[in-house]
């Protein structure tokens, strides 16, 4: 395991229709996390947080995409310095739209070697496009544009995005798909283990047929964790809240056996929201997340 973290944060929430979860980064920092890493013995970096332009250009299909791609594009820049550095890139949203500058970013660095998988704890796809978007929220868009499925904008700064392929892409704890984002995954042949294949199978089975499907033949695997996988009663501080979802265990489990595979190049935790949170009871577990997907098992 990398022994050297980069922490950056991105206070945005232009990609959501509910302001707030731009507080994220701030809620999972005051929960203690820098100090936690730094007591697992990690060399932590804080590089701070990137913010959003106040004003930007907007449409029906995309909504602020300006203040969107901008973000993405300056997270591209910092977690390729960060890759550079032989750190560990971990990224703190914000809102979901901003995986689309992290994936980008760590796809690149690992063109030649393979490529990167990704694993996406959700219980949305964010598989819509411009075209197929039922609100224009861009946080329901990065995980098809990482995998040139659109929107380009998102990953497109003129730097020849480097695609990430859909035999190494797995969803997990997906249960509010739409019904043309389903068609386009289903399409495209992403691996989809949908909340009750979770119920059927157990998480440990999932994750570690996620972790294979992700490995295979890569450099290693991107986790993007959508605090919204969580069952709202135990992570109620998110915007767009699903019930019935990933018990705290069995989101502990999840990453655990990730860290354990030691496949984990980067990662990001985004969607948290502390506006909707109760005594960062959300952003507390976020916290503790991260620390399990980076190798902080109690015995
Ligand atoms: N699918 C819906 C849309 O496109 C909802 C997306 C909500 N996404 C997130 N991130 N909260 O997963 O708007
Ligand atoms: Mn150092
Ligand atoms: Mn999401
Ligand atoms: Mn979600």
């Amino acid at each position: 395991m990398n022994k050297s973290i980069d922490v950056i944060g991105v206070q945005m929430d232009f990609g959501a229709s509910k302001r707030g979860v731009a507080m994220g980064p701030a809620a999972i920092r005051y929960a203690g996390l820098l100090d936690d890493l730094k007591g697992m013995g990690f060399d932590v970096h804080d590089k701070g947080d990137i913010l959003p332009l106040l004003r930007g250009k907007t449409s029906e299909t995309m909504r602020n995409y300006e203040q969107v791609i901008d973000v993405n594009r300056k997270l591209y820049d910092k977690v390729t310095t960060s890759l550079s550095r032989g750190r560990f890139p971990l990224v703190l949203g914000g809102d979901h739209s901003i995986a689309a500058g992290s994936i980008s970013a760590v796809s690149k660095a690992y063109q030649d070697k393979g490529g990167i998988g990704v694993i996406w704890i959700d219980a949305h796809g964010d598989w819509n496009n411009e075209e197929t978007t039922s609100t224009g929220n861009m946080h329901g868009m990065p995980f098809s544009a990482v995998c040139g499925y659109g929107p380009d904008c998102m990953v497109n700064y003129g730097q020849d995005p480097a695609y990430i392929k859909v035999k190494n892409c797995v969803q997990i704890a997906g249960r509010d798909i739409d019904p043309k984002e389903a068609e386009r995954m289903k399409e495209a042949g992403i691996t989809v283990f949908p909340i009750n294949m979770i119920d059927e199978l157990g998480m440990p089975t999932v994750i570690r047929k996620a972790i294979e499907i992700a490995s295979d033949e890569t450099s290693g695997i991107h986790l993007s964790f959508d605090i919204d996988a969580v069952t709202p009663e135990v992570a109620p501080g998110t915007g767009t809240m699903v019930h019935s979802g990933l018990t705290a265990r069995e989101s502990f489990i999840a990453v655990e056996l990730l860290a354990q595979s030691h496949k984990l190049l980067s990662m990001d935790m985004v969607e948290v929201n502390p506006i909707l949170d109760e005594r960062n009871k959300t952003g507390i577990l976020a916290s503790k997340l991260i620390q399990s997907a980076l190798g902080d098992i109690v015995y």
